[in-house]
């Protein structure tokens, strides 16, 4: 009887290192940035987190315009970006404008919307869909028409946690947070939570996603939300990132779902330091950030060569912004 209970405490004992270590294996052989290890992501405090509650910082790039430069963005080429570039979140840049022939008469745009976000969904990754203001300078302009679009968008993805809501990409010229903006968020937050109420939301603030004093006097009442912070390295320093601090010490949480390695044209000189200064600024607080932007087009913002066109290999044609980005993601692979 005594040796039987040995055999069954070694059984025991046996099994218990066995489970132990075979749960080592399966985390050491994991993409900690997927979805299926992050699931749902959520706002604790100024801090983003996964289902885990443990911190995470998200780093990608951004479509340009999917209206003018739709056949780039193929499940080839965000493959490439994930496994050469090293992006594990991608923004989906929908422009709203119908001058720029954007959604606002342009309808068929969140037909190219699902598919990104399937496509993303297959590669395990992060997506972000990103209602894309700009001329149309204030989000209640097309208040409706966001409204019809994020109902749908969220219905239709209530289930998946890979989708991220950008609400409205920089409202600027003479748009207030109070009197332009909150209700626009209050209005748009409400229709998604109604059908995914578990969703991350970033909102967009004044001044091209630079304001952030008025958001913290009246700030949003509800959770997981994030507020859009954009930086330019050749217009954007660390008057800035002290701004940012100084909100994240009020306790709100901040997304840089747009920022460029040129100045805020999108256009002319690369700046390295300044790029490098921010990244590493982002890094150090666990801020995700998102590159503008997958193009190639002739600027200096853009990833690819002009030369480059559908079926060539994406690390063949990186422009200077593009190296710039891939020896940031991916250093290890730098002298190779
Ligand atoms: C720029 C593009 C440029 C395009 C212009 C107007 O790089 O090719 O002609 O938009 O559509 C932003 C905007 C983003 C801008 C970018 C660079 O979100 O749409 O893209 N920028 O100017 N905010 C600050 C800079």
């Amino acid at each position: 009887m005594k040796k039987f209970k040995w055999i069954l405490a070694a059984i025991v004992a046996g099994l218990a290192i066995y489970g132990a270590t075979k749960d080592l294996i399966k985390v050491s052989n994991t993409d900690f940035k997927s979805v299926s290890y992050n699931d749902w992501l959520r706002v604790d405090g100024n801090k983003i987190v996964n289902r885990r509650g443990e911190e995470v910082q998200f780093t990608g790039i951004s479509t340009h315009g999917i209206q003018w430069f739709s056949e780039l963005y193929t499940k080839e080429n965000i493959e490439t970006l994930k496994k050469d570039m090293g992006i594990n979140i991608f923004r989906i840049a929908m422009y709203t404008n119908p001058d720029d022939n954007g959604y606002v008469g342009n309808n068929n745009l969140k037909e190219k919307v699902y598919e990104l976000i399937d496509i993303c969904v297959g590669l395990d990754m992060y997506v972000v869909v990103d209602w894309h203001i700009l001329n149309d300078n204030k989000p209640t302009i097309y208040q409706e028409e966001a409204r019809g679009f994020f109902s749908e968008l969220s219905a239709k993805y209530k289930d998946t946690p890979n989708v991220i809501y950008e609400i409205c990409n920089e409202p600027n010229g003479d748009a207030e947070w109070e009197r332009d903006v909150k209700g626009y968020a209050e209005d748009i937050i409400s229709t998604i939570r109604d059908n995914s109420p578990k969703s991350l939301v970033i909102v967009g603030t004044p001044r091209w996603s630079r304001e952030m004093v008025n958001v913290a006097n009246s700030p949003l009442a509800f959770e997981n939300i994030a507020y859009a912070i954009h930086f330019y390295a050749g217009s954007d320093n660390i008057t800035l990132r002290d701004k940012i601090d100084n909100f994240r010490d009020q306790g709100f949480a901040v997304f840089v779902s747009e920022c460029g390695t040129t100045d805020a044209t999108g256009d002319g000189e690369v700046y390295e330091d300044a790029f490098k200064r921010w990244t590493d600024y982002l890094a150090d607080r666990k801020i995700s950030w998102i590159n503008w932007s997958f193009s190639n087009k002739d600027e200096g913002s853009a990833l690819l060569k002009p030369e480059y066109t559908v079926g060539d290999n994406l690390m063949d044609y990186l422009s200077e912004s593009g190296q710039l980005l891939k020896r940031t993601l991916k250093p290890e692979t730098e002298n190779k």
